[in-house]
């Protein structure tokens, strides 16, 4: 019953612990995003889950139903290197100029910043203030970060290693996290451990995928196992305010097809909430995001999108044309799974991580080669698969293009551009 929901029976949601937790789509048994697998691994049986999400009608926060063990998705060889993407490392310069133009009030107070990957923002703000620290579960990122000679612990962060920070390091100015909190599965703990880490007037920063974005987009294919939430200001200021913190800023910001930087602080901080906070607010209820009935609609929209794509794949391929992936990005594993798209309607994937290149995507087992393999025999279509990054690959890709090439997106509806 792929793409529909697959009972009316609700469940109990992870953060208000209610019963209200509505289904309203199931993309199928899907493998682990990140979980490129060696040709020898072929034949191994795959890990795979439910992927199914849900809506809690109490506190509003969207969430996967089914969800897997972190420690299989952030570990010693996690697949993605935030530094691959030049339009990502912009951002972050620009972000840690904000941080130390608006948030610095002292540059020897401490800053946490967590999910700190390869140090593409690490790096810029230890730039601004000596006294800065990643936390990085995943260690051959956290290593490559190292290697810069950034200071990153190597852990999840959780209320225990909260509680050994403020031992051995100063209460934080800052704790900023991008893309990360969406990957916390307890963000009860989360919010526990933020107010142990902050300072009383301390600030923190997070980025991640904004719900209103998914659903104006049709992007379903940022669900999938690392990411648990997917955020609305309402959802994300319920959760804060019942642990004692308070958002006072919010910024919707272009990056990773539509996020949103949300700055928070303790509830009793002297920081004044921002007409920003109110205005997002009116706009998500104006929008429908708390009612069941407009995750019912994404959902039927969902499937129509599958099938636009379908259909435009198969006409190609009659028409006799060369298909192949370009980015071997997570949310390619979902699109190919859910669509059913596999190695005999693309011919390969390219991507420019080098440890991805001679592997397979997981599920769909389509074989992975270099920018380089792409750009010695053009095809006629290249499906983008990390279709938020389709500036930067366009603009780097105008050589295909001369030459007759033609890239297919499947946001919001599936076409070639
Ligand atoms: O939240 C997350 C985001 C930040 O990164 C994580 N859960 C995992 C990951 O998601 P993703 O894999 O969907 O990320 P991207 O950034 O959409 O995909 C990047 C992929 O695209 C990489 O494998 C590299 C590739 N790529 C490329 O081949 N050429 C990317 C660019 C920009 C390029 O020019
Ligand atoms: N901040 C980077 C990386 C995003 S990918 C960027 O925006 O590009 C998500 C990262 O969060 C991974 O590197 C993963 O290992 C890390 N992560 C997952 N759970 C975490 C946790 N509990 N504490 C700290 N980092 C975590």
């Amino acid at each position: 019953m792929n793409g529909s929901i697959s009972s009316i029976e609700n469940h109990t949601c992870r953060l208000c612990d209610k019963s209200t937790l509505r289904p309203f789509l199931d993309l199928g048994s899907m493998p682990i995003a990140n979980a490129f697998l060696s040709s020898e691994q072929l034949s191994e049986p795959e890990y795979t889950f439910n992927l199914y999400t849900g809506f809690c009608e109490s506190c509003f926060m969207v969430q996967l139903i089914d969800t897997v063990d972190p420690n299989l998705l952030f570990h010693d060889n996690y697949a993605y290197f935030s530094s691959i993407s030049n339009v990502m490392d912009q951002h972050f310069a620009a972000l840690a100029n904000i941080i130390s133009n608006e948030i610095f009030y002292d540059e020897e107070l401490s800053v946490i910043e967590i999910g700190s990957n390869d140090g593409i923002l690490l790096e810029k703000i230890s730039g601004y203030s000596s006294n800065t620290i990643g936390i990085e579960p995943s260690s051959n990122v956290a290593e490559v970060a190292q290697n810069k000679g950034l200071k990153v612990v190597s852990e999840f962060f959780n209320s225990d290693l909260a509680g050994k920070l403020v031992m051995d390091y100063n209460p934080a100015q800052l704790v900023v996290g991008a893309n990360v909190l969406c990957h916390i599965p307890d963000l009860n703990e989360l919010a526990h451990a933020l107010n142990t880490v902050l300072d009383d007037e301390g600030v923190f920063i997070f980025e991640d995928p904004y719900l209103l974005d998914i659903m104006s987009k049709l992007a379903y294919d940022q669900i999938y196992d690392e990411h648990f939430y997917y955020f609305s200001v309402t959802s994300l200021s319920t959760l804060f305010e019942r642990h004692g913190l308070r958002l006072f800023r919010v910024e919707q910001i272009p990056v990773h097809g539509g996020s949103m930087r949300i700055y928070g602080c303790k509830s009793e901080s002297r920081r004044s909430t921002e007409q920003s906070v109110v205005n997002q607010l009116q706009i998500e209820n104006d929008k429908g995001l708390s009612n069941l009935e407009s995750y019912i609609a994404f959902a039927d929209s969902v499937k129509k999108s599958r099938l636009s794509l379908v259909a435009l794949l198969d006409k190609l391929q009659n028409e006799g044309k060369r298909i192949v992936g370009y980015a071997a990005s997570s949310k390619g594993t979902v699109i190919l799974n859910y669509c059913g798209i596999g190695a005999d309607v693309l011919e390969y994937v390219c991507d420019n991580t080098p440890s991805k290149q001679g592997l397979f995507t997981p599920g769909t087992h389509i074989p992975i080669v270099s920018i380089e393999s792409f750009a010695s025999d053009y095809p006629d279509y290249a499906f983008v698969l990390a279709w938020n990054h389709m500036k930067e690959i366009s603009d780097k890709e105008s050589e295909f293009r001369s030459q007759g090439g033609r890239f297919i997106t499947h946001i919001p509806e599936a076409r070639i551009v």
